[in-house]
């Protein structure tokens, strides 16, 4: 990974969100730590993803709507219904342009950390999980349990994380993403869990 300044990310990063994010980013960034520790993937990118998972959290979403349009970033219907949605998206452009991240696997930890995507990489996983198990997480179902699988089996640990997400989705009457039902499926046909839902 290229030299980056994790101290100039975190002060930048404190300026762009409001106190409650940003405490939550501190909380998935060394949550990421943990996990590219036990998991055996690189630390210092798990430290910069997570620190810039939520980077465009903060920004209303006529903001991000019109970084989408000038910068052909595609819309789809449901981020359009959605348009918080999109901080993923548009979260992966500023990364880019404003804290001049260009590793692809950093960048696509950030694209992906919403919904999730079929075939994550090792670090995408990390962020993904990380996000719902940070120790500033306390309304989650199941979180013992989730947090136990994280440092167990990553593949089960998903697997719960985006069936809890599809009930949770459902009682509030949201519309899931395809990317996010397509990442249930795809990881639920790879795992032999006795749990097994239908959502
Ligand atoms: O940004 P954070 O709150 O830290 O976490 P996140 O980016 O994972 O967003 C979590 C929220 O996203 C949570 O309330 C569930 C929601 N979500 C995840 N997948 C979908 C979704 N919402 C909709 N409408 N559709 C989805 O497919
Ligand atoms: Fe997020
Ligand atoms: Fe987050």
């Amino acid at each position: 990974m290229e030299t980056v300044d994790v101290r100039k990310i975190r002060k930048k990063l404190e300026k762009d969100l409001d106190h409650k994010r940003f405490e939550h980013t501190l909380g998935v960034a060394y949550t990421a730590c943990a996990l590219a520790m036990c998991h055996q993937a690189d630390i210092d990118k798990a430290q910069v993803a997570g620190l810039l998972h939520d980077c465009a959290k903060c920004m209303d979403n006529e903001r991000k709507i019109a970084i989408c349009k000038k910068q052909n970033i595609a819309i789809t219907d449901i981020e359009r219904q959605n348009p918080f949605l999109l901080h993923a998206k548009v979260g992966c452009y500023i990364a880019k342009k404003q804290f001049h991240i260009h590793d692809t696997d950093i960048l696509n930890a950030v694209l992906n950390h919403t919904t999730g995507r079929p075939g994550m990489s090792l670090l995408e996983k990390i962020i993904y999980i990380a996000d719902y198990i940070e120790p500033g997480r306390k309304h989650a179902p199941n979180l013992n349990e989730v947090r136990r699988l994280a440092f167990k089996d990553m593949d089960e640990a998903l697997v719960k994380i985006l069936q809890d997400t599809l009930v949770y989705l459902k009682s509030i009457d949201s519309p899931v993403d395809p990317a996010t039902r397509q990442t249930y499926d795809y990881y639920i046909g790879r795992n032999n869990v006795n749990n097994e839902q239908e959502v």
